[in-house]
């Protein structure tokens, strides 16, 4: 199975499934070949037929474009999610792309946020001249983080989990043709997918999941954030804040319950 495996499926394995980028004779696991386990578990999260042989479909997948974070392995994401330990969260996008407006890229941006705190009592507030929680950028291959950029397609992004420093940052491939529509890769779908991270997801094997870990265009105007995802992000964070409102204030909030979602959403 070693030499029917290209490189770039090898580079895939190691990437996305933590397949030992040194592997030498294994002497204590004569069972299995790594690779041959690593392309099962890969199938497995797929939903693919689990044969550990790199077949058509299995190479299909490793050709999509997708997200820079791995699907398994405890080296980016830590046992139980990680989360903030408050609700009211700072960013700051560091530099723009060429490719889009600046204004688009503003939009793509406050519209990937409200993804999440539209479920969630999280309120992101933009800074613009301090450290923020996260920290957003466009970036060039290798920039310093050990997870170098590829150049067109490929990984289109990554992105930490909540934590301090690089924590919750967002690094976007500067490569990539970004656009606020169908064409190339749209930026506020791969944004709202990276937040996901920064806020302490990680990838769902539900192809309908916004965290699912490959790219698919959905027009932004007609975007809802699936099921799966709003089960996810509560699940750590709990509901959205007009629910404690609702708690809190009871009657009122019921008979003015528009005003105050309204009021709610201009906070942010
Ligand atoms: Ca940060
Ligand atoms: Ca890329
Ligand atoms: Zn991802
Ligand atoms: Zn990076």
């Amino acid at each position: 199975i070693k030499n029917l495996l290209f490189c770039r499926d090898k580079n895939y394995l190691q990437n996305f499934y933590d397949l030992q980028r040194d592997h030498r004779p294994h002497l204590k696991n004569k069972g299995e070949n790594p690779l041959a386990a690593k392309l099962k578990e890969m199938q497995a999260f797929f939903g693919l037929q689990v044969t550990g042989k790199p077949d058509i479909e299995t190479l299909e997948i490793m050709k999509k474009p997708r997200c820079g974070i791995p699907d398994i392995g405890q080296y980016v994401f830590t046992a139980g999610n990680p989360k903030w330990k408050r609700n009211n969260l700072t960013y700051r996008i560091l530099n723009y792309t060429p490719k889009m407006r600046r204004a688009d890229v503003d939009e793509a941006i406050r519209k990937a946020l409200s993804v999440w705190s539209n479920v969630t009592p999280l309120t992101f507030r933009k800074v613009v001249d301090k450290e923020a929680d996260i920290m957003i950028s466009f970036a060039y291959r290798d920039h310093r983080d050990n997870s170098p950029f590829d150049g067109p397609n490929g990984q289109l992004a990554h992105a930490f989990q909540p934590g301090e420093g690089i924590g919750g940052d967002v690094h976007l491939d500067e490569e990539e043709a970004w656009t606020k529509d169908g064409r190339g890769y749209n930026l506020f779908i791969v944004i709202a997918h990276e937040l996901g991270h920064s806020l302490g997801l990680s990838h769902s094997n539900d192809p309908g999941a916004l965290m699912y870990p490959t790219y698919s265009y959905t027009d932004p105007s007609e975007f809802l954030l699936p099921q799966d995802d709003i089960d996810g992000i509560q699940a750590i964070y709990g509901k959205e804040k007009y629910f404690y409102l609702t708690f809190l204030t009871g009657r009122l909030v019921n008979s003015n319950r528009n005003i105050f979602k309204n009021f709610l959403f201009h906070q942010m």
